[in-house]
């Protein structure tokens, strides 16, 4: 019986494919940026255990969450990028600002890969805590910037 797809850092690097050529826009939120920061550093590192090269990977930041859309159809925009990674973390407060970010930037990011025709990957944490945030940015859930990155080759392997 197949298992279930529950971490998308399980993956046989054999069925890779080449991402030597590929170009690369990480876009990340400095808001809850020691999250962000986590989640980038994962990223990174995954795309170069996975052949990137350092000269075909771009880093900008944004400010918030919200901002991670318009981020992403900058780069989106420009024909030499083949995938854009968006590393944001919105964390549950008093009031309802993360359900409107939340769903902002879900349907944002969705709307730019559309627009676009290529990968754009939506690596935001939605957390009730700073800890569970923490708990996915290298904690005991791994990191969700890694499998970010993983979503983007796999998705360049289409
Ligand atoms: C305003 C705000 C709040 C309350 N919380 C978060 C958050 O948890 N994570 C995040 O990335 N950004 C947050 N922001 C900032 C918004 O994303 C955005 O930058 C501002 O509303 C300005 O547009």
């Amino acid at each position: 019986m197949a298992s279930a797809l529950k971490n998308l850092s399980d993956y046989s690097e054999k069925n890779i494919t080449d991402i030597s050529t590929k170009k690369f826009a990480i876009v990340l939120a400095e808001w809850n940026s020691e999250v962000t920061e986590a989640l980038y550093t994962g990223a990174l590192d995954t795309l170069f255990k996975n052949g990137a090269k350092k000269e075909n990977i771009y880093r900008k930041t944004v400010p918030g969450s919200f901002e991670l859309t318009l981020g992403a159809q900058w780069m989106a925009q420009e024909k030499e990028i083949d995938a854009v990674i968006c590393l944001g973390c919105i964390i549950q407060g008093e009031t309802r600002h993360f359900d409107f970010i939340c769903q902002a930037v879900a349907t944002g990011i969705t709307e730019v890969n559309m627009k676009y025709n290529k990968p754009v990957i939506f690596g935001v944490l939605t957390t009730n805590s700073q800890e569970q945030a923490m708990d996915r940015a290298g904690g005991k859930h791994g990191n969700k910037g890694d499998e970010a990155a993983i979503t983007a080759i796999k998705m360049l392997g289409f």
